[in-house]
């Protein structure tokens, strides 16, 4: 079990005691850096807990993933973004099934509805208050990467139209739009962010019966647009497909998990990279027994 502890280092001892095999702590300096490796070193393993000297929105994504995640809302380590910041961090470096505890050591609130409002729009869900003043909230990633609060896969059809001309195509991950007024009422409170699911034809030329993987994007694109003009878009990336373009057509869509709020990336190549992270993750969920059998209307 792979921890990220972000909190003192004071931690490391007690998460390993209860069998975390590997804790990267997330420290603010070289000394700390020391206090986290030495303690871990009484237990024996000393390879396995190793230590990060930044915020955790430092932390490479290769680290993780994560099963647990300690955060001290208090501690250095959480950076600037704050609480959120490393809340959005941890949620894109968890295993689906992982735990997130929040507590604050300085004694400041941690109220569960506040950090149930922090995390609307990440893959986490509130399991509730821990310890009898409530002074800490669970959180988990649910099971699949399933839509948090959402008790069955979003089933949902609407027209391809054209896009904003911003090439996804030619960006290697072409999409295509779903028009928003035809599936307004299933993402109608939906967050913004990164879906997962199936796709297939329900009329046109590409009605070939096939039920293929995808990912969906539904926002606003704000690595690319800066005003707040255009309105969300909702692209569908159909995996594992190079065929022509969906234009007219009309797409069946069964949205099944979400992976992570949308972001605003530090360009073109972020954004990318992230895509092909978004699209494995999918793909190994997507590929497991859980999704062998479809619901009967697909
Ligand atoms: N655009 C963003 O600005 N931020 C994102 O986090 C983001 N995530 C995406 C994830 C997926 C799986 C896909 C297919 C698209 C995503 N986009 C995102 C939209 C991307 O900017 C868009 O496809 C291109 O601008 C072409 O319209
Ligand atoms: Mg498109």
């Amino acid at each position: 079990m792979r921890v990220l502890n972000i909190s003192s280092s004071a931690a490391v001892d007690l998460l390993r005691e209860r069998g975390a095999l590997d804790v990267l702590s997330v420290v603010p300096d070289e000394a700390e850096a020391a206090v986290a490796s030495t303690s871990a070193s009484t237990l024996g393993n000393e390879a396995a807990a190793r230590s990060w000297v930044g915020d955790v929105v430092s932390v490479p994504p290769y680290m993780g993933p994560f099963s647990v995640a300690v955060v001290d809302r208090d501690w250095d380590g959480v950076g600037d973004g704050g609480l959120r910041g490393a809340l959005v961090k941890a949620s894109l470096m968890m295993r689906p099934g992982g735990h997130v505890l929040v507590y604050s050591s300085r004694g400041s609130l941690v109220d569960r509805d506040a950090v149930a409002a922090v995390v609307r729009d990440l893959c986490f869900e509130v399991v509730g208050d821990v310890g009898a003043d409530g002074d800490a909230v669970l959180l988990c990633v649910p099971d699949g990467f399933a839509v948090p609060n959402v008790s069955s896969p979003i089933k949902m059809a609407g027209e391809v139209v054209a896009g904003y001309g911003r090439g996804s195509r030619k960006l290697g991950v072409p999409t295509a739009n779903l028009r928003p007024d035809d599936v307004a009422s299933e993402t109608d409170g939906l967050p913004l962010g990164v879906y997962f699911g199936f796709v297939r034809h329900e009329s046109g030329s590409g009605n070939d019966g096939v039920v293929r993987k995808m990912v969906m994007n539904i926002g606003k694109r704000p690595t690319f647009v800066t005003d707040n003009g255009p309105e969300e878009s909702i692209e569908v990336h159909v995996m594992d497909y190079d065929g022509g373009d969906f234009y007219g057509e009309r797409l069946a869509v069964l949205v099944v998990g979400f992976l992570r709020p949308e972001m605003k990336f530090d360009g073109l190549d972020a954004l990318l990279n992230r895509i092909q992270t978004d699209i494995g993750m999918a793909r190994s969920q997507l590929d497991g027994d859980r999704w062998k059998c479809l619901p009967g209307d697909w």
